[in-house]
């Protein structure tokens, strides 16, 4: 049993996209333990993607995860990793395969619906960057 982060991005919430990717998610056995809408500070947004400081894209990634809500998820199953990655697709939409959440809703390659830790040492950052332990559901 493995667990990832899962966000979904202001522009997933804005379009009524909860509900579709929450059905994806269930669809493919990953188990929601937790979930809460919230809205991040420039402060929370830069800390979370800290490790794209440098990052020319930076400075409009933080304005565009701090335009609206978003929904943050821990999804728990075999290799939820792995297969959260392959349920979002490919970071550019361009490039993601068909069938795939961004593949399906992204508008471009910022404003593309969902977050998903990369690694097993990301997970659990990013799992307690928004959840405590009496927030997570075993
Ligand atoms: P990932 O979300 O697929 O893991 P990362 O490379 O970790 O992709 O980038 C984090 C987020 O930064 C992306 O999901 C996207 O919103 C944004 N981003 C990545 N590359 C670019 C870019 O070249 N231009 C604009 N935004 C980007
Ligand atoms: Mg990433």
């Amino acid at each position: 049993m493995e667990r990832t982060l899962s966000l979904i991005k202001p522009d997933g919430v804005e379009k009524g996209l909860i509900g579709e990717v929450i059905k994806r998610f269930e669809k493919s056995n990953l188990k929601i333990v937790a979930m809460k809408k919230l809205h991040l500070t420039q402060t929370e947004a830069e800390g979370f993607y800290a490790v794209h400081k440098e990052r020319p894209f930076f400075g409009s990634l933080v304005e565009f995860m701090t335009s609206g809500p978003i929904v943050a998820l821990v999804l728990e199953g075999d290799n939820a990793i792995k297969r959260n990655r392959d349920i979002m697709g490919a970071t550019n939409k361009d490039e993601a395969e068909e069938g795939t959440i961004r593949k399906d809703f992204a508008t471009n390659i910022e404003k593309n619906v969902v977050h998903g830790s990369d690694a097993p040492e990301t997970a659990v950052t990013e799992i307690c960057y928004f959840f405590n332990s009496f927030e997570i559901a075993c």
